[in-house]
């Protein structure tokens, strides 16, 4: 009989990371499909690019935005919400790649949530100085469904918190590639990205792209 050092080995693709209960980072989840990934954000980035949104409080966001799918999250003086069109064109929003989705219900499932189905994608821009400050997301219509979030280029410190703003947060780093399912009951923890550090990536350049594929409506 031979050796398994994998529970599953087809299933074992990554190592995994349990931050607490509901949230895992799958380390190098993405990199399979990193190519047709990167193909796909260019075709979106073509007919919806990047945009710094503002606040409801009027300040310009230094993370850059744009999405796919059913429905994009979007932010302007009247405040945070997802709406069907992209608020710049007036054109609905590039459609959701078969490679996000698969990637994400893969994830998803992998990570103990079954029947994973996101129609929204955000698609989240850093440049060195650009950060996220802590937040819950809590926009979407239910909180049943996971998020799953994805990270490409340069790495970034990933801030994860607890119930309330000023718990001290986790600082966990995440780069090109790993994945991190958040959900269940993590799924309204604070959470935020560190002011991103100078990188040079070899495929982003000196950018960290980061996905969250949601399910909003
Ligand atoms: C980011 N991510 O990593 C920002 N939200 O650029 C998020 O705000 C986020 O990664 C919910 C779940 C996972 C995330
Ligand atoms: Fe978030």
């Amino acid at each position: 009989m031979t050796m398994n050092l994998f529970e599953d080995s087809a299933l074992c693709r990554t190592w995994r990371e349990e931050l607490c209960p509901g949230a895992v980072v799958l380390r190098g989840f993405a990199l399979e499909c990193q190519t047709a990934i990167l193909a796909a954000l260019h075709e979106i980035t073509a007919k919806a690019p990047f945009r710094h949104m503002v606040t409801p409080g009027g300040f310009r966001m230094s993370v850059a935005m744009t999405n796919c799918g059913a429905c994009g999250w979007v932010s302007d003086r009247s405040g945070y919400r997802y709406d069907a069109l992209d608020i710049d064109s007036g054109q609905p929003w590039p459609r959701m790649p078969e490679v996000f989705l698969n990637l994400s219900q893969e994830a998803a499932a992998s990570a103990g949530f079954q029947s994973f189905e996101p129609d929204a994608c955000l698609i989240n821009s850093y440049q060195p100085g650009a950060r996220m400050s802590l937040h819950q997301d809590k926009n979407e219509r239910d909180f049943g469904p996971p998020i799953v979030s994805i990270s490409l280029g340069i790495p970034a410190v990933f801030l994860f918190g607890g119930f309330r703003r000023d718990d001290k947060p986790m600082r966990v780093s995440l780069t090109h590639g790993d994945v991190v399912v958040w959900g269940g009951p993590a799924r309204l923890r604070y959470h935020g990205v560190m002011p991103l550090k100078a990188g040079l990536h070899a495929l982003l350049g000196e950018h960290r792209v980061n996905l969250t594929l949601r399910k909003a409506a």
